[in-house]
């Protein structure tokens, strides 16, 4: 499986001229007859609004879809799909492209027989509907969810071949919610009460353990995505959110909160969720999602089929820590680094998007983004990472990705020595 490729820094990299300049793109010849002669869609009436009561994308749009690894997925109920990154721009991600995580498949629930109870340390157990959260009052906030393990078939070496699938267990919704605050006041926590334990009502009955004083910071018990219901496979009718915080911890299809003195040890944060190092002990309760970022065009799955001249380079950056500071942008391979533009919203805990326009002069670049959040904080190669961390780790790999664009403008994902 592992195909990595080591590339030395600038041997093969030509000098592209990072200057956005003048547009040098060509008009198409004299008698295009997409120009010269009536379209059907000119011609005949289009579908009436009866025609789709919920929309979908245009059918030329079909290849912007979540996808799966197959040797990843040894049981589609117990596994892990990927969000198409390089299709996409801004930095919301659209609902029916979410990709999605589940340990016992996406439980399908009535919201009407669905119940959040609230026991343990408190002073008194609650059970809501969710007609009764719906009545206190509700925020809405862009944030990323990224599974712990995204970017972990990378520890070793470069594998595989699209930003899809090395950096697309994430995605950037706004959530509207009711502030876990809000809720376990209205119970009552007991002085001792230092943990909440989050329960899915899931066939995995997912739970994990979240310190009292991040439940009580910036978590939601959200309903909405986007606007809209969250979809089945994100938890409808309720999930947790856990800002900045690994994916894991963002429990779907929220069933109970229970108060504590002390961390459960579930599974999910014992024998998952933990980072094994070289030394055999095993890192634990690495709950922040650290500064990481990729370019998502061009990429393997998006390659560069305009030949050289002006050329868009854009990708997603992201901080548990906070808001995006600062991307830096390698065109031969981190020897040279030059400041991106972020465009769009800087939201603390959301995709931050990112430009460099450049002129490509047609040579071989070995593409790199570095974010840096504002705490600071910069994104380690993956050569850094592996020094501090050994080798057998799965989760939390936010080293800097390599993509090789060819002169032919096909590009594959490798690393530099
Ligand atoms: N109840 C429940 N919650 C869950 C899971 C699950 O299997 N069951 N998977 C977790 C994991 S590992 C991740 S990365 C995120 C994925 O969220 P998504 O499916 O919305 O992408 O949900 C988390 N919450
Ligand atoms: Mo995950």
């Amino acid at each position: 499986m592992n195909r990595r490729s080591l590339l030395k820094a600038g041997l093969t990299t030509g000098g592209a001229a990072v200057a956005a300049g003048a547009l040098t793109i060509p008009a198409q010849a004299a008698g295009d007859p997409v120009i010269t002669e009536i379209q059907d869609w000119n011609r005949y009436l289009g579908d009436g609004v009866d025609a789709a009561p919920y929309g979908k994308p245009s059918e030329f749009e079909a290849n912007v879809v979540r996808r799966n690894v197959e040797w990843l997925t040894a049981d589609p109920v117990s596994s892990i799909n990927f969000t198409p990154l390089h299709e996409l721009d801004g930095i919301i991600t659209p609902n029916g492209i979410c990709f999605e995580r589940h340990h016992g498949g996406a439980a399908q629930i009535n919201p009407a027989d669905h119940r959040l109870m609230i026991n343990g340390l408190v002073d008194t157990p609650l059970v809501f509907t969710m007609e009764d959260l719906k009545r206190f009052p509700r925020q809405n906030h862009v944030y990323f969810l990224e599974c712990a393990a995204n970017s972990g078939m990378e520890w070793r070496g470069s594998q595989l071949n699209g930003c899809q699938y090395t950096h697309g267990m994430i995605h950037n919704v706004m959530y509207t919610g009711i502030p876990l605050k809000t809720l376990l006041e209205e119970a009552g926590i007991k002085t001792n009460g230092k943990w909440v334990l989050a329960e899915g009502a899931d066939a995995a009955a997912m739970t994990r353990s979240i310190p009292m004083e991040k439940a009580l910071e910036d978590c939601l018990v959200a309903f909405k995505m986007n606007g809209e219901a969250l979809r089945p496979e994100q938890g409808y009718p309720l999930r947790l959110v856990v800002p900045g915080w690994e994916g894991n911890m963002w429990v779907k299809w929220l069933r109970r909160l229970e108060v504590g003195d002390e961390p459960w040890q579930q599974r999910e944060e014992t024998s998952k969720y933990t980072d094994l190092l070289a030394n055999g002990k095993a890192r634990r309760f690495t709950w922040v999602m650290d500064p990481k970022s990729v370019i998502t065009s061009p990429s393997p799955q998006a390659p560069i089929t305009h030949g050289k001249g002006p050329l868009v380079i854009t990708g997603v950056a992201w901080s548990g820590n906070g808001k995006v500071k600062r991307v830096d942008v390698s065109i031969d391979g981190g020897r040279n680094w030059t400041t991106a533009r972020i465009d769009g919203p800087s939201l603390s805990k959301s995709m931050h998007r990112f430009y460099l326009d450049i002129n490509w002069d047609g040579s071989p670049l070995l593409l790199q983004s570095r974010a840096m959040d504002e705490h600071g904080y910069y994104q380690p190669t993956k050569n850094e990472l592996r020094a501090e961390r050994g080798e057998n780790s799965i989760y939390h790999n936010n080293g800097i990705q390599t993509w090789h664009v060819k002169a032919d403008g096909t590009v594959e994902n490798v690393e530099v020595s």
